[in-house]
């Protein structure tokens, strides 16, 4: 077991907590994420798009969002009641950038969230993850309409290295959403495992 502590039935479980960082293009259902499985009301940051930021804030696809998240969005959940996640959200534009190496600090790994019809907007954050070496797990947002592509589509066309795994989601179901933090917690823990056996062999 991998949070496995001695058998104490008296003394409460203290529960290990786990940064995880929720990251893809604008619009991608970052915030919807985070605010679908929260225990604590989600912090938020979110702006109305402005006249002057639409130039910049392409909504192509995305025509019913009216709002962009500023700063980051906030949330936590407790997967067991021995291990809680906390959730940030890094911002999906790039004028936002320079606050990826704040929020990655301390993270054990990063969902990215990519939708089938614009999955250009993920390259970047696949690139951040991969370039820093941070254990990511590719999620596919199953927008209506979007249109159902085969994962190896999704995967060749996101050029994914062949460990990095990939699954569907529904970024507005708890249990879809608790699903794709299990398996990205599951593949950073591995990796981390992995890296100490390396180590000390
Ligand atoms: N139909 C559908 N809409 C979604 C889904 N996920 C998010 N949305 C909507 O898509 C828009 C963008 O989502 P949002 O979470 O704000 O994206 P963010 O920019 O990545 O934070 C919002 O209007 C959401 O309600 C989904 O799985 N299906
Ligand atoms: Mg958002």
């Amino acid at each position: 077991m991998v949070f496995g502590r001695s058998s104490d039935n008296r003394r409460p479980v203290e529960p290990v907590a786990l940064k995880i960082l929720v990251a893809g293009g604008f619009g991608v259902g970052k915030t919807t994420l985070v605010g679908a499985v929260s225990e604590i009301r989600p912090l938020r940051t979110e702006e109305a798009l402005s006249e002057v930021g639409r130039p910049v804030d392409d909504t192509a696809g995305v025509e019913q969002k009216t709002t962009t998240t500023v700063a980051m969005d906030f949330g936590r959940i407790t997967l067991r009641e021995d291990l809680v996640l906390y959730l940030f959200g890094t911002p999906g534009q790039d004028r936002f950038w320079f606050l990826w190496d704040e929020l990655a600090q301390g993270a054990l790994g990063a969902v990215v969230l990519a939708d089938t019809r614009r999955l250009a907007d993920s390259f970047a954050a696949v690139d951040y993850f991969e370039r820093r070496g941070i254990s990511f797990t590719v999620a596919v947002n199953c927008f209506e309409g979007a249109g159902l592509f085969p994962a190896e589509t999704v995967r060749t066309a996101l050029d994914l290295d062949p460990g990095v795994p990939l699954m569907m989601c529904d970024a507005r179901e708890r249990e879809s959403v608790k699903d794709v933090l299990v398996a990205v917690v599951e593949h950073a823990l591995e990796r981390v495992s992995g890296e100490r056996r390396h180590a000390t062999t």
